[in-house]
């Protein structure tokens, strides 16, 4: 399938958590050592926590009023989803959230990082507000604060209202107005519990996959569509960051990327991968980190996004924040493809390194090469690691790993790679394992597991594993366990 102008499922398919590969395996039980902090203790106030979204965990489609979303739509045509699952269950949780809270604070975490779905607010996307979809944050939000656990709420975890999709969805620039619109609603409505908010979540995933590739929702494979879906996002998020201020004082405001270093495969053809891999980074993490902290495009983006911008908006993209959110998992292996009219093409990772669940890399040294990056280009912006996390092999039987050796060696091993880069100097407040329980992972439905605890799908039970108990540890001593425990 080729797209003119524009990227195509070939060439990114396997570069995205969407396009898992079925040879999947867990890393090795220690991982290759990482280089190593001057110390393991994390400062104190450095904030513990786990994340999950909307759609992934709270099932209830219809209850108490929500609208249909974009995912509802799409997760419908079982051809969609590997294991033809839905996420009209889920984990259950706009009915077990006290669980989930049970679980977080008995892992004596600080911080939850859950998303607001829109349709449940807004059941048309804007107008009408839905008192009792908000109602159910309003619940899960005293809950958490009762057991002294922070919300971090994102706003927009990729469930457009459906009715927003008719009218144009992300191609639209009036989906801008209406982020920032929905924003201004939940800051009002929630704002007197809620403080901390991320507008956008992994926006590159949402445009690539949701919008050039088809393989998430919208569903839709246009390269033409890769400069008006980024532009509007950014737009929005801007408009949206300035809403929430207008609405109300005293929130601390962030976004959430998905970064990825994007590296040429080697060899003796490494010279003519050079300009595909600067091309893939510049469409997935400069399209994004630019607008909003530099007020600019990447160079190799500007023919796609300029007859989008309009006067003024680079002004309103570029917003101070009060942190940036950096989700990682994997580095980007990229090469020539000129079969493909981007010219991106998807390299493999070296022969020999570890591989996730999703054929992708596993080595924390990308995590660490992005936050040099933000150190030294970008001002060094204040940062949560707002995802990090690993799947067992993708299974739609195998039952949960509890005694997660391998989970609890990717998680420590990008610690110390966080460690280290706080002691040269970057601002890292806290950091998120993306997730508490084992849940619905979009395309891939429930063949994922990333969770630190199990879930029994017929009973909605959440059984702990290991990782759940080493994370434990780590957020009651501040000090990173070594390889051996
Ligand atoms: C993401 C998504 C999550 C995924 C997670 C694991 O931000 O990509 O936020 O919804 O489930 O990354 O793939």
């Amino acid at each position: 399938m080729e797209h003119k102008g524009g990227l195509t499922r070939r060439a990114l398919a396997p570069l995205m958590a969407g396009a898992a590969l079925s040879t999947a395996t867990a890393c090795s039980p220690t991982g290759s050592p990482t280089v190593q902090p001057k110390s393991r203790r994390f400062p104190p106030g450095f904030t513990w926590g786990v994340a999950t979204s909307a759609f992934q965990i709270e099932g209830a489609l219809d209850a108490d009023g929500r609208g249909p979303s974009i995912w509802d739509v799409f997760s419908r045509n079982p051809s969609h989803i590997v294991d033809r699952s839905d996420a009209s269950v889920a984990t259950d949780s706009y009915r077990r959230y006290a669980d989930d809270v049970e679980l977080i604070a008995g892992a004596g975490l600080g911080a939850y990082r859950f998303s607001i779905s829109w349709p449940r607010v807004l059941p048309d996307g804007a107008g009408a507000v839905n008192e009792m979809g908000l109602d159910y944050y309003r619940r899960l939000i005293d809950a958490l604060l009762a057991k002294g656990i922070e919300p971090y709420a994102t706003l927009f975890h990729w469930d457009l209202p459906q009715a927003l999709f008719e009218k144009g969805g992300w191609a639209s620039r009036d989906t801008a107005k209406w982020l920032a619109d929905y924003g201004a609603v939940v800051a009002e409505k929630l704002g007197d519990r809620l403080k901390n908010f991320i507008i956008l979540n992994e926006a590159a995933v949402h445009t690539i996959a949701g919008h050039v590739m088809g393989i998430h929702a919208p569903g839709l494979k246009d390269g033409k569509l890769l400069g008006p879906v980024t532009h509007h996002q950014n737009l929005g998020q801007g408009l949206a960051i300035r809403a929430l201020r207008a609405a109300r004082s005293g929130l601390r405001i962030g976004t959430t990327l998905a970064l990825m270093p994007s590296r040429p495969v080697g060899g003796p053809l490494r010279f003519w991968n050079l300009l595909p891999a600067e091309a893939f980074d510049a469409v997935w993490n400069g399209a994004y980190l630019d607008p909003l902290l530099r007020g600019t495009y990447p160079w190799i983006l500007q023919s796609y996004v300029e007859p989008h911008v309009k006067g003024g908006d680079m002004t309103v993209t570029r917003q101070a924040v009060d942190f940036l959110g950096v989700n990682y998992y994997s580095p980007a292996y990229i090469k020539l493809d000129r079969s493909n009219p981007s010219y991106i093409g998807r390299g493999d990772p070296p022969k020999g390194v570890e591989i996730d669940a999703f054929g992708r890399e596993i080595d924390p040294s990308g995590l660490g090469e992005m936050l040099a990056r933000l150190r030294n280009h970008y001002g060094n912006p204040k940062v949560l690691i707002t995802e990090n996390g690993a799947s067992d092999p993708l299974s739609a039987t195998a039952p949960a790993i509890l005694s997660d050796r391998f989970r609890i060696d990717y998680l420590r091993r990008h610690l110390e790679t966080v460690k280290v880069a706080m002691e040269h100097g970057s601002r890292v407040g806290g950091y998120f394992v993306w997730t508490l329980v084992d849940n619905w992972e979009w395309d891939q439905g429930f063949t994922a597991k990333f969770g630190l605890c199990a879930m029994n799908r017929a009973s909605g039970a959440r059984t702990p594993k290991a990782s759940y108990e080493w994370l434990t540890m780590l957020a009651k001593t501040m000090l990173l366990p070594t390889a051996e425990i």
